[in-house]
């Protein structure tokens, strides 16, 4: 196997690891990497799926790329967050920062683009998703089950209220369905069982000072509630999502989580701040003919119906502030104000380019690999051949460049032992803990963990 990626490494250029936070259309000069001068054709861009778990078996796949005659690179970038198949949202508990790898020379990339015949106009607004949550706190010290915040009425008082704010723009009409996700909690340890499943939790939601909400049940959940209800006046800017605890016939105190809430509303085709993503059908439907506004310039537009196979638009029609394109139903994302990654020069395949023969595999974190390598003498003096690993370099090359992922270091164990000399031990250095992205405290070498309890 590893001749064969020897093989590729020698029709490649060198790799660029691409780091992006957020969704949108991301620029690479051709001076930020030194590419100026090679076939702009070469240019190709890979990713591992931005999935939350990843395989030994898994592939980097190339992703379709808009590239400039000055060779300048114009891509569309997921963030590790989203809507899965059936439309539960989904967060990656591991990393924030997506990753994309850029290489160029050997056979040409792919620039895959979509045109359609005009045959229908598209509606004056889409059902957008706005889906606002933090990790803040893990009561269950699980690192797969974060809340944004506890929320706790004391016994003394007859309410509560906790405001969360949100921007939205190109609201199109002022109702709109709030989804929202809480626990509750037992409000008193010292009572017995059964006693604490009877104490109830009063809870009412506002949208911008107007209850549209009000609700009650009892005792303490595994798994969130989700609650969903329509609001009205909803408006552009900044607007107000409040949860009130109260009191009620109850008589003690309460306590909930909140997790995370969600506003789905009709949006208009308008553009803010040089960005706009919309949808509108689905990729079977008949081509439609979509008109947008408030850009101040042509934009580049990719459909992202599947995310790793962003197709851009041709033919795009502009005036005076006015876009006009066809295309199929879908999902799209259109922008003038592109973003810019972060660019490092790591590869995906430097653990996997040569073969080791080891009894022992030390993984470490970058801060502790001379310790790690005294430790490599040591073992080395009572004959076992050793090698150190540093968990930046199993993350790029067994979950594709997302870090702190558990599974990397599994993949990367399956693979030494698959493919070398099946080494005996291994040691981990370094302090792990369920604290993936290092909110509160700092990870070095993550631990793996099942499960999703908030309520332990
Ligand atoms: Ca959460």
């Amino acid at each position: 196997m590893w001749i064969v990626i020897m093989l590729m490494l020698y029709q490649i250029g060198a790799w660029h690891k691409i780091e992006v936070q957020e969704e949108g259309i991301y620029k690479i000069d051709a001076s930020q990497i030194g590419i100026s001068g090679i076939d702009p054709t070469t240019i190709k861009l890979y990713n591992g799926g931005s999935k939350m778990v990843t395989d030994s078996l898994d592939v980097l796949r190339e992703i379709p790329i808009y590239v400039f005659p000055d060779t300048s690179v114009l891509f569309y970038g997921t963030s590790l967050g989203g809507w899965g198949k059936n439309g539960e949202s989904f967060l990656n508990p591991y990393t924030s920062t997506n990753v994309y790898w850029l290489t160029y020379n050997g056979v040409s990339g792919r620039r895959d683009s979509i045109s359609g015949s005009l045959i229908q106009e598209a509606s004056a607004c889409f059902f957008d998703t706005l889906h606002i949550e933090e990790d803040s706190s893990c009561p269950a010290q699980s690192g797969l089950g974060w809340i944004w915040e506890k929320i706790e009425r004391s016994s003394a008082s007859n309410s509560l209220k906790r405001d969360y704010t949100f921007d939205v723009q190109g609201v199109y009409k002022d109702s709109c369905k709030i989804k929202f996700a809480v626990y509750g909690w037992y409000t008193d340890r010292t009572l017995e069982m059964d006693e604490m499943r009877n104490i109830w939790h009063n809870i009412r939601m506002y949208l911008n000072g107007t209850v549209f909400f009000d609700t009650n049940w009892q005792g303490e959940q595994e798994y969130p509630l989700i609650f969903e209800h329509d609001a009205l006046g909803l408006h552009n800017g900044l607007n107000t999502f409040t949860i009130e605890l109260y009191k009620g016939t109850s008589t003690g105190r309460d306590i909930i989580f909140f997790d995370y809430f969600e506003v789905v509303y009709s949006k208009n085709y308008e553009a803010y701040d040089g960005n706009l993503r919309f949808s509108e059908g689905d990729s079977l439907s008949n081509d439609l003919r979509f008109t947008l506004q408030g850009f101040q310039e042509v934009p580049i537009i990719f459909n992202i119906t599947d995310p790793v196979n962003p197709k851009r638009v041709y033919e795009v029609q502009f005036v005076s502030d006015t876009v006009k394109f066809q295309g199929p139903g879908g999902v799209y994302f259109a922008s003038t104000n592109f973003k810019t990654p972060i660019i490092k020069g790591e590869s995906p395949y430097n653990l996997r380019s040569t073969p080791q023969s080891l009894d022992c595999i030390i993984i470490t974190h970058p801060d502790f690999l001379s310790y790690a390598n005294n430790l490599k003498i040591h073992r080395e003096g009572q004959g076992l051949q050793t090698g150190v690993f540093s968990v930046s370099d199993i993350y790029n090359n067994f979950s594709w460049g997302l870090e702190n992922s558990p599974y990397a270091i599994k993949n990367f164990l399956t693979y030494a032992y698959d493919n070398w000399n099946q080494p005996r031990y291994c040691l981990l250095l370094g302090a792990g803990t369920y604290d993936y992205r290092s909110l509160l405290d700092k990870n070095r070498v993550p631990p793996y963990e099942s499960g999703y309890r908030v309520g332990e």
